[in-house]
């Protein structure tokens, strides 16, 4: 199965609610604009963005253009606020996700987020993304919190041929992060994905844990990490919002990983994050298995939600 059929089928239910009411009559795809509002609320889109998507998509369609192709450029104006990206696609350029890769800023990535949301298990994707792509790469167990944690990580590593640098559970996360910090620098790896404890973003005393170990990172090795990506499960929708708003806060996050896109229909929860928060979606998981975690692209997240074909590379 492609990507592009594995985003499609895992955007099954958002692109369910998003066309409850669309009137397919042969080649016309049609939808009252109240209910296009609707149904992006529905999608958790947030109600000022649903109003500005059906307003841009109007203003396309008045145009002449196809309902479905206005509300495609309606939506990713809202996910792809680059214009110069929006100018080339217009001459037929896409991201070619496949030989694409998403660019790491230096050469350690925390990664931080409430519980349950797929914080270990993305990291063993991601391992597996860059190990591909010719980086080597190391794993920290910073989760000394949960049980078995480290086992999760250190399993992933041993499968993938990763060294995972572990600490005794209940041991200070900040000394796992700082020990492996420094075998990076040592021994030459390219990456280290740092992955820490689930934590509640209204605990001020997890916070301030999560704010020492980026502090102690950067004492093992100077201006890092210069990536915290936060992993948001997008089951949570609107509530993921808040969540990255208070990491953010604490951390200072670089990007935004979404996982769990397959089990809901808050698919819209996409465009507040970037909207709203400002913040870039690095990669986006529609299943528990390692290809379904993709770097994010705008138009093929658009395309696959409107069941339109794959976009083509030029
Ligand atoms: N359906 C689906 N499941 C996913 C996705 N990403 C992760 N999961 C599952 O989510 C569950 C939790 O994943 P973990 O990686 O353990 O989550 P975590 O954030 O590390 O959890 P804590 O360390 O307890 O905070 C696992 O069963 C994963 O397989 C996804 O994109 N889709
Ligand atoms: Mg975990």
């Amino acid at each position: 199965m492609s990507w592009f059929d594995r985003l499609k089928r895992g955007l099954g239910k958002t692109r369910d609610v998003l066309t409850t009411d669309v009137r397919d009559l042969g080649s016309v795809w049609e939808m009252p604009w109240d209910d296009l509002e609707f149904a992006l609320i529905g999608a958790d889109t947030g109600s000022k963005i649903a109003a500005e998507v059906v307003a841009e998509a109007k203003r396309e369609r008045e145009r002449g253009v196809s309902f479905r192709e206005a509300l495609e450029k309606a939506l990713l104006d809202q996910l792809e606020p680059d214009r110069m990206r929006q100018k080339l696609r217009r001459v037929g350029f896409t991201l070619d996700v496949t030989r694409h890769t998403v660019e790491v800023r230096g050469s350690v990535v925390m990664v931080v987020g409430v519980n349950g949301v797929g914080k270990t298990t993305t990291i063993a994707k991601l391992g597996q993304y860059y190990t591909e792509r010719g980086r080597r790469v190391m794993f920290a167990a910073g989760d000394t919190f949960r049980a078995a944690a480290t086992a999760q990580l250190e399993v992933w590593g041993e499968r993938l041929g990763i060294p995972t640098v572990t600490g005794p559970d209940g041991s200070d996360p900040g000394a796992v992060a700082f020990n492996a910090a420094q075998q990076r620098r040592a021994r030459g790896y390219d990456l280290l994905f740092v992955d820490t404890a689930g934590r509640l973003h209204t605990k001020h005393n997890l916070m301030e844990e999560l704010k020492k170990v980026k502090r102690v990172i950067a004492k093992a090795d100077p201006d890092e990490p210069k990536e915290v990506w936060l992993v948001l499960d997008a089951v949570t929708g609107q509530n993921g919002l808040a969540q990255a708003k208070k990491f953010h806060e604490a951390v200072g996050l670089t990007g935004v990983i979404v996982t769990k896109l397959d089990g809901t229909a808050k698919g819209g929860i996409l465009l507040p994050i970037v909207r709203e928060l400002g913040l870039p979606i690095k990669f986006i998981g529609v299943g528990e298995k390692a290809e379904d975690l993709q770097p994010y692209d705008a138009a093929a997240y658009v395309r696959a939600l409107l069941d339109m074909p794959e976009p083509t590379a030029a």
